[in-house]
């Protein structure tokens, strides 16, 4: 396990600061097959996401193993690089170093650990638990993924999040820098883009800032490359969300009209779901081996 991967240095050549990478979460292959077709360079395996597929709280309620198998799954149909949530890492730096390597075996090219407590809430819930660890705590975590090679270690900071100030947030990137982060995810759920940008003006370290700027959305993404300090940026969401609008949009109409024909014009075609299935594979490999 661990061997280098090459995913993860395309990903690693990508995290370029004056045109930052677009990754769109994903819950499942297909999300991720439609993110690459529409030309996202990286595919987040967002644990928000595949928690609300499941329909429960993004608070570790799913185990390990539901979130690396659709890990593994997201690779395996499609070529862009996935970058694995891996939350708190499950646990303490024995738990990072039970994980991390069976992350790798499964391709993905990045994970993305936070300096949260094991269990973790989530980070946009109004009011949640956002506890952190201690620095020394999370250096080791990070040492203890970093261990493992083959694929970039993001670590991302919650103090933000928490409340602890823009001082702290710099304290730990630094020290999280120090410990052999490839980039540091900040975080923030203000509603204007004020405490990032702050924090990202004051980052001075060439050690690239990955954002997801899900609560302050007005900030674009050619406003982020303006700042010279970010390689990353995430549509932390927009997959699931974009779904639920949907499903519910088309559910309630076939309801309130008595029949499907009216939504007809308005939902994927049976065709158009064939094709994501792989069906020219399928007849190639009907028309090779089927006697
Ligand atoms: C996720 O998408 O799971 C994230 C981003 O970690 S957030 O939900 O904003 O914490
Ligand atoms: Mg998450």
């Amino acid at each position: 396990m661990g061997q280098g991967n090459s995913k993860a240095a395309a990903l690693r050549v990508r995290l370029d600061t004056s045109r930052p990478a677009l990754a769109m979460a994903a819950h499942n292959p297909l999300a991720a097959k439609l993110a690459a077709e529409a030309g996202f360079d990286a595919i987040w395996g967002s644990g928000f996401e595949l928690s609300a597929s499941y329909a429960v709280p993004d608070a570790s309620i799913l185990p390990m193993g539901t979130h690396l198998e659709m890990m593994r799954a997201i690779g395996e149909a499609q070529d862009a690089p996935v970058i694995a949530d891996i939350d708190t890492g499950f646990g303490n730096a024995v738990n990072v170093a039970y994980a991390v390597p069976r992350y790798a075996a499964a391709g993905v090219a990045a994970v993305v650990m936070e300096d949260k407590t094991f269990p973790k809430d989530s980070s946009l819930r109004p009011g949640g638990r956002q506890a952190l660890v201690s620095i020394a705590e999370f250096q080791g975590k990070i040492e203890a993924a970093k261990a493992v090679g083959g694929m970039l270690v993001v670590a991302r900071t919650e103090a933000l999040i928490a409340g602890l100030g823009q001082d702290e947030a710099l304290r730990r990137g630094a020290a999280y820098v120090e410990a052999g982060a490839d980039a540091i995810l900040i975080h923030s759920k203000q509603k204007t883009p004020d405490e990032i940008l702050s924090f990202c003006r004051a980052w001075p370290r060439r050690t690239p800032l990955a954002l997801v700027p899900t609560s302050y959305p007005q900030l674009s993404f050619a406003d982020i490359a303006e700042l010279g300090k970010v390689g990353l940026v995430i549509c932390g969401n927009h997959a699931i969300r974009a779904a639920i609008a949907a499903m519910r949009s088309a559910f309630k109409r076939i309801l309130a009209e008595g029949g499907i024909a009216g939504v007809e014009g308005d939902i994927a075609s049976v065709a158009d779901v064939f094709a994501l299935q792989g069906d020219a594979r399928m007849r190639e490999l009907e028309k090779a081996y089927l006697r």
